[in-house]
């Protein structure tokens, strides 16, 4: 409980600071003894939506997921406890970093195999035409090679999925050692869903700084200029959404 109603969390036209003090928790249609906090969606935003969704949901041992909407791709990445995946012949227990993208139309099964807390990207895909459409990945953020970011050895870059016309979507996980920034202010037509998996640090945001936090959730529409420096003693680490591989005049 906060003193006088303060909280760090924050919902501007352009990005929102989400943190653990304000989640609500709500059903997920479909899924069984789970409860969902949905951190971003298009509800948020006014001068521009976002265009994905991003929630937690809190599974029960033995819960089950439902399925996505029509048309809609999703990406899982559990944070604690386990979850075992089904659809067609993959069948794979994910443990904490354990990760699988679930291509638009593709039945499937989510089971939490204990207690659970997963994050969930959903959105809806845009297809390439004469482009395959992109197959089931499934893998552990601990055995995806990490590459320097920009060429700098304390800032390194994990990319979940592969980086083909396939795919529109990416899902990353940054890693900050203490001091490391991003080399500039990024401004892109991409939009992001972040969730802090550790550590700490400053979140540039449009004109506005803000200190976050392992838990933390940030979204940030196209054009929002961005910047981060991981703080503290420990590396700081976030897991990226990003809309990719598209022609930005998709979404007139
Ligand atoms: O890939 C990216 O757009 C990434 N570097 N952005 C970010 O970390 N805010
Ligand atoms: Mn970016």
């Amino acid at each position: 409980m906060t003193p006088f109603g303060s909280t760090r969390s924050t919902v501007q036209w352009d990005h929102a600071l989400h943190g653990p003090d304000s989640h609500i928790i709500t059903k997920l249609p479909g899924w069984t003894e789970t409860d969902g906090i949905i951190l971003i969606s298009p509800q948020m935003g006014s001068m521009t939506r976002a265009r994905f969704s991003q929630y937690m949901a809190l599974m029960q041992t033995g819960a089950q997921a439902g399925p996505p909407l029509a048309g809609m791709q999703r990406f899982l990445f559990v944070i604690e406890g386990s979850v075992r995946v089904k659809s067609g012949a993959e069948n794979v227990k994910l443990t904490s970093g354990g990760y699988a993208f679930l291509p638009a139309g593709i039945d499937h099964s989510i089971e939490a195999t204990s207690l659970a807390r997963v994050n969930v990207f959903e959105k809806p895909y845009a297809v390439l035409p004469n482009v395959a459409p992109p197959l089931i990945v499934t893998g552990q953020e601990q055995e995806v090679t990490a590459v320097e970011f920009l060429g700098d050895p304390d800032l390194l870059l994990r990319m979940l999925l592969p980086d083909t016309p396939s795919f529109d979507m990416a899902v990353n996980i940054m890693h900050y050692n203490p001091g490391a920034t991003l080399p500039m202010v990024e401004v892109h037509y991409m939009e992001h869903g972040l969730l802090m998996l550790q550590g700490q640090g400053i979140q540039r945001l449009a004109d506005s700084w803000y200190p976050v936090q392992i838990g933390d959730v940030v979204w940030m529409a196209p054009y929002c200029p961005q910047w981060f420096v991981g703080m503290g003693k420990e590396p700081a680490r976030y897991l990226l959404y990003k809309d990719m591989n598209r022609d930005p005049l998709n979404f007139c």
